[in-house]
């Protein structure tokens, strides 16, 4: 499907009098997949590899979540690799521009999976007999006092057994190691055609929204919550995911 959703991101690629903060509006939509695949290092690999993860994890007459889903790149990873009866999908997203779109990427897509897709906060949203849940590059978007508790109820909510996929991007303690991944990242942007200054604006924008902790500090959390195992499965530069186990 080529539509409005599949444009360049040029977003700042003009100079700004002011960099307001950055929201999932309708110009982020028309642009989300270029903006997603040219800024998150291994977005592509890590979106590969769902399909082993959902076929290896997703139990029988459960739920799979796919929160903070965007136009639903994991929810439809989700549909074409749950080969195990009775499972419901949930994907929740609270910019309404993104559901619609999600939505209608969900209507033209043939899987027979049905999917519940919902305009609400995450923070909201109840998580009931899960086996899968997905925080794909989400949870950093919300206030660091208000993380524990949206993990302590997707744990309360999922089977045991259950698997968390976590993926954020993370800062380092280590100023060195801080600064070779943030350097490294903005090569990355570099390499796939963004300039200087767009990375310059793009990084004002998100500064007081996207707020990166330590791999440390995620484990700290998830294990806390009742997490029996949590593992690092995938990491380029300074983004990583996880999975945690209940
Ligand atoms: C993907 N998972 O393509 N409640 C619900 N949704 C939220 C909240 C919240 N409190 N805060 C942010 N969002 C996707 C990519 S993008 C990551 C996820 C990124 C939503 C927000 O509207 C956006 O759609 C998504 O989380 C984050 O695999 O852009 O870096």
């Amino acid at each position: 499907m080529t539509e409005k959703s599949d444009k360049r991101d040029v977003i700042y690629s003009q100079t700004l009098e002011k960099v307001t903060d950055f929201v999932f509006d309708e110009s982020v939509v028309q642009v989300f997949k270029d903006m997603i695949g040219r800024s998150v290092p291994g977005y592509g690999s890590l979106l590969s590899m769902m399909p082993v993860l959902i076929n290896r994890y997703v139990m029988p007459d459960s739920q799979c979540y796919d929160l903070g889903c965007s136009l639903g790149a994991v929810t439809l990873a989700m549909r074409h690799s749950i080969h195990v009866d009775g499972v419901k999908i949930v994907a929740v997203d609270n910019s309404s521009a993104m559901v619609e779109k999600c939505r209608a990427y969900i209507e033209n897509d043939k899987s027979q999976v049905p999917v519940d897709i919902k305009c609400d906060d995450i923070r909201n949203s109840v998580i009931e007999n899960a086996s899968f849940v997905a925080l794909n590059f989400t949870l950093q978007f919300i206030e660091p006092a208000e993380r524990m508790s949206v993990i302590e109820k997707i744990y309360s909510g999922m089977n045991k057994n259950g698997v968390l996929l976590m993926s954020e991007k993370i800062s380092f303690e280590n100023d060195k190691e801080q600064q070779w991944m943030s350097d490294l990242h903005v090569e990355f942007k570099k390499a796939n055609g963004y300039s200087d200054m767009e990375i310059s604006q793009k990084r004002s924008a998100l500064d007081n929204v996207l707020i990166p902790e330590t791999l440390e500090q995620h484990k700290k959390r998830l294990k806390e919550a009742g997490f029996e195992k949590v593992m690092v499965w995938f990491q380029c530069f300074n983004f990583i995911s996880v999975l945690a186990i209940k």
